[in-house]
């Protein structure tokens, strides 16, 4: 017979069990705050969840490194493009942490690749949007990456230890990458006439599309419940998305620029800005992956991977080569 034991610390610790005391352990600690790793036992249906979103996080990151690689050879100064090379490594490193986090529940990189390109693992709605000017990478970097470091703040504490180890070093960087975008912003928003417009139009276009990123209301949320009783989400898609609008407003008004929503009004009651309705449908349609961008960026990563299988096999043989030197 199986037996669950509890440290005087709160620190649970499993004798031996049979699934519905594990459970009890695994619900235990969550509760507890306490992290689980990879050699904890946990639900399958967690594990599930944790491979989806983290995997899709991961994926997240490497497609959003195309739109702001578009512009990489047109950076309008040295200065700008250092900045901006530094941020697309930033994100491709990002990616790399979150499939080593994803690979400890047990899938391999190889599958997560896959998934991705048969459709049947997502990533950011965002990033099938065009980057059609020089202002879209200032308006990415102080809109998506602050929408990004909101979402991403709160999974630090996220319940799974590899995922929330992950989003430390995440954080900070991204954190990094809001500020130079707003900095950016700046620039352009007390520049010439042009420039001006450039960082309206930008604004116009990212705005809406950002507040899509946190995902759809609550109640047409069919994971949130459940992610946030097990504390792998730790806020709910409209708390994030009314903090964004709340911090972010304050910031258009010191650029002088004009948030694109006619509904947009502070509401003294609830001490937090009102807004006007999100086009979901239009959210929906580009989560199915409708529209051009979204076929260039699944192509783009396709190619990538197929054109360099020869670095991956070299690297393969390099290795096994390695070990049996070793065993020898
Ligand atoms: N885009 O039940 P829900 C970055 C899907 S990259 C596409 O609320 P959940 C950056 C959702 O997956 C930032 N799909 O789901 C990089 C679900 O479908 P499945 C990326 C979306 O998981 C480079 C369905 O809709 N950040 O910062 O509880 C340059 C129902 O949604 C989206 C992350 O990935 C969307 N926007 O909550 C610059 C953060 N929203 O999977 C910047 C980690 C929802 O059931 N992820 N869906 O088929 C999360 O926090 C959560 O997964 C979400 C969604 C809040 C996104």
């Amino acid at each position: 017979m199986y037996t669950v034991s509890l440290s005087p610390e709160t620190d649970l610790h499993i004798v031996a069990a049979d699934d519905t005391q594990r459970n009890a352990v695994f619900e235990a600690k969550v509760a507890d705050d306490q992290f689980i790793e990879p050699k904890d036992w946990m639900p399958d249906a967690y594990r599930k969840t944790l491979i989806r979103q983290i995997s899709q996080h991961a994926h997240s990151e490497i497609v959003g490194m195309l739109p702001e690689g578009n512009w990489l050879t047109r950076a309008p100064s040295l200065r700008r493009k250092a900045i901006l090379l530094a941020k697309i490594q930033d994100e491709c490193g990002h990616g790399l942490y979150l499939y080593s986090a994803a690979e400890t529940l047990g899938i391999s990189r190889d599958d997560m690749t896959e998934a991705l390109h048969q459709g049947r693992a997502k990533y950011s709605t965002i990033f099938n949007y065009p980057t059609l000017t020089w202002a879209d990478m200032g308006a990415i970097g102080w809109l998506v990456d602050g929408a990004a470091i909101l979402n991403q703040v709160p999974l630090q504490r996220t319940s799974y230890g590899p995922y929330a180890r992950a989003m430390v070093r995440i954080c900070k960087e991204e954190s990094f990458h809001q500020r130079q975008g707003y900095e950016s912003m700046m620039v352009l928003a007390q520049g010439t006439e042009g420039q001006r417009r450039m960082a309206q139009d930008a604004l116009n276009r990212w705005w809406w599309p950002s507040l899509m990123m946190f995902g759809p209301p609550d109640d047409q949320s069919p994971n949130s419940a459940q992610s946030m009783r097990w504390r792998i989400k730790r806020d709910s898609n409209d708390a994030l998305r009314q903090k964004f609008v709340d911090v972010t407003v304050p910031q258009a008004q010191a650029l002088g620029l004009t948030i694109p929503d006619p509904d947009l009004k502070w509401n003294e009651t609830r001490n937090a800005y009102d807004y006007g309705a999100i086009d979901w449908a239009e959210f929906h349609a580009v989560v199915r992956g409708e529209g051009p961008v979204a076929k260039e960026r699944l192509a783009a990563r396709i190619d990538a991977w197929e054109s360099n299988a020869w670095v991956r096999d070299a690297a393969l043989a390099h290795e096994a080569k390695r070990s049996q030197r070793k065993a020898a």
